[in-house]
């Protein structure tokens, strides 16, 4: 390798692609309204049609709004050496003290996993070939289980309870053979108030922890999100009323109580808490609509002293679709670490929403890779840094890509001294791979130099087709282009022009900015 050699750093890119991605933007929000939501549907007997109204979008209330087929993939070697992941196999019996979910020796616990979507309609992805994928690949050590109360396929409406209980309880002997938490979660939504279908959560919670009630990783979740006129005492009489039922079975069962306002009042408990042992209460947050108010409000709270458990929350906003808002999700996380609050992200399907972590054109349903997975996917294997995803092959998925589009250009800066333009001037398809043919343009703005060297990151491996005007090798996702015997020396000023390579990869080869 040339001793000039750095790494390429990309900066902002030029106005021809500004401009070029004001297009794209348009583009996508026009195929965002007219897109309809494809459910998966493979036949299972659990799936039901899913409501089309959307649920309220739920607010901070302090932010001024109204209330709103098993493929049989390699399975990759597990190495959990870099981090100490507490399963229930190592923990036994979890239970509550203080603020803190402690194992049998008192020692804190920390859960972070996924939620199912409503088990009615996205049946597929509770297998056991992905609960053991969650464990072993993603590195998580817990799955919710979202029982939608009413709405088509709820189980006090409209949907097949025997089969419902059934498959709850089949899916928690998953989570145990995956060695999994799991929760299981009364997921109320627009039935507003656990008052509603009381009834039914009692029976419901009756006929599935009689039968779990030997599984030490089963957590029961009572009511998902009280919202709309809720106010915290009906909640605390549902719940005085509903736990009974679960504690009869399972003396020591660990419970999650949802606080009013979409799960977002913890105050009222602090306030007023439950007179009933290991019981913990629910903050929900949608990274893009909550931010610092409410993480204060967890902060505080779990300083108080009350337990909190985040049992659901989402990188985008509260809809469960439009932006999302890394920076927020990422001060979310540090935070919840270092509170040692567990946190579990919906949602484990394919539905075509920003919260959903499979994107909606894959039908696996386990085996996940990377190109599998949404942009929130992806963030959340960042953030479990579970042993079966590839730190690097991660890192290049999450990466900004570069336009590559024919006639798409870009900026970089190289070695600090000549400043690149590229420019994709042509591309095309051959043997099933994609060429791309890029200009480079060099512009030196600083002192003269007799050598130059640009390294360039590919989000995958870039095969070297042809160059001309430089030394180009290709390694793994980069280029190196280095000047050639006639035109290494560029004077302060001057311009390096006629260099440039064709590459070859699949159709969304790109350059990144690292
Ligand atoms: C959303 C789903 C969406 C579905 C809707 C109604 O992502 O596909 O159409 O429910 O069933 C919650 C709820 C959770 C919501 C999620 C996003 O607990 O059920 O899921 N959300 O809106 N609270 C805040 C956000």
């Amino acid at each position: 390798m040339a001793d000039g050699k750095m790494k390429g750093r990309f900066a902002r890119m030029g106005l021809a692609v500004a401009a070029l991605a004001v297009l794209v933007g348009i583009g996508v929000a026009l195929a965002a309204s007219v897109g309809t939501i494809e459910e998966a549907k493979n036949g299972d007997a659990l799936m039901v049609e899913e409501p089309q109204a959307p649920a309220p979008a739920p607010k901070a209330e302090d932010d001024g709004g109204e209330e709103a087929p098993l493929a049989t993939r390699p399975k990759p070697e597990v190495d959990t050496s870099g981090r100490e992941i507490a399963t229930p196999s190592t923990t036994g019996p979890l239970h509550v003290e203080g603020s803190q979910l402690v194992d049998e020796g008192g020692n804190p616990v920390q859960l972070r996993g996924v939620s199912t979507h409503g088990l009615a309609w996205y049946p597929q992805f509770v297998n056991q070939q992905m609960f053991n994928d969650l464990h072993d690949v993603w590195g998580a050590n817990a799955v919710r289980l979202a029982v939608y109360s009413a709405d088509s396929g709820g189980w006090a409406t409209d949907g097949g309870r025997v089969a419902m209980n059934n498959f709850v309880i089949e899916a928690a002997r998953m989570a145990e053979a995956a060695d999994l938490f799991v929760i299981v979660d009364w997921h109320i939504l627009s039935d507003g108030n656990p008052l509603t279908y009381q009834w039914a959560a009692e029976e419901f919670f009756k006929e599935v922890s009689v039968v779990l009630k030997d599984q030490t990783n089963v957590i029961y979740e009572i009511c998902n999100e009280p919202n709309g006129s809720t106010t915290w005492d009906n909640v605390k009489d549902y719940a005085e009323d509903v736990i009974p039922w679960i504690r009869r079975n399972d003396p020591d069962a660990v419970v999650i109580v949802g606080t009013p306002t979409w799960s977002q009042d913890l105050e009222a408990p602090l306030e007023s808490p439950l007179d009933i042992d290991n019981v913990m209460y629910a903050l929900h947050f949608y990274a893009a609509t909550h931010q610092d108010d409410l993480r204060n409000r967890l902060r505080s709270a779990v300083e108080a002293g009350l337990p909190v458990f985040v049992s659901e929350f989402g990188i985008c906003e509260a809809s469960g679709d439009g932006a999302i808002d890394y920076e927020s999700a990422d001060a979310w996380v540090a935070l919840m670490d270092s509170l040692n609050v567990s946190y579990i992200c919906w949602n484990l399907s394919n539905k075509d929403e920003a919260a959903a972590l499979i994107k909606p054109d894959v039908t696996a349903t386990s085996g996940f890779t990377l190109d599998d997975l949404t942009p929130e996917g992806l963030w959340l294997a960042d953030i479990l840094k579970g042993p079966g995803f590839d730190r690097k092959e991660l890192m290049l998925a999450r990466a900004e890509k570069k336009p590559n589009a024919q006639g798409s250009a870009m900026m970089a800066f190289v070695d600090g001294t000549i400043q690149w333009q590229l420019n994709v001037t042509e591309t095309w398809e051959e043997d099933g791979r994609t060429f791309f043919k890029y200009e480079m343009t060099g512009s030196n703005y600083s002192a003269g130099v007799k050598k130059w060297s640009a390294t360039i990151p590919f989000n995958r491996d870039v095969q070297l087709e042809d160059s001309w005007n430089c030394v180009a090798s290709a390694s793994g996702n980069e280029l190196t282009v280095a000047n050639d015997e006639h035109n290494g020396k560029v004077a302060a000023g001057d311009v390096v022009e006629g260099v440039g390579f064709i590459v070859s990869g699949p159709a969304d080869l790109a350059v990144v900015d690292l």
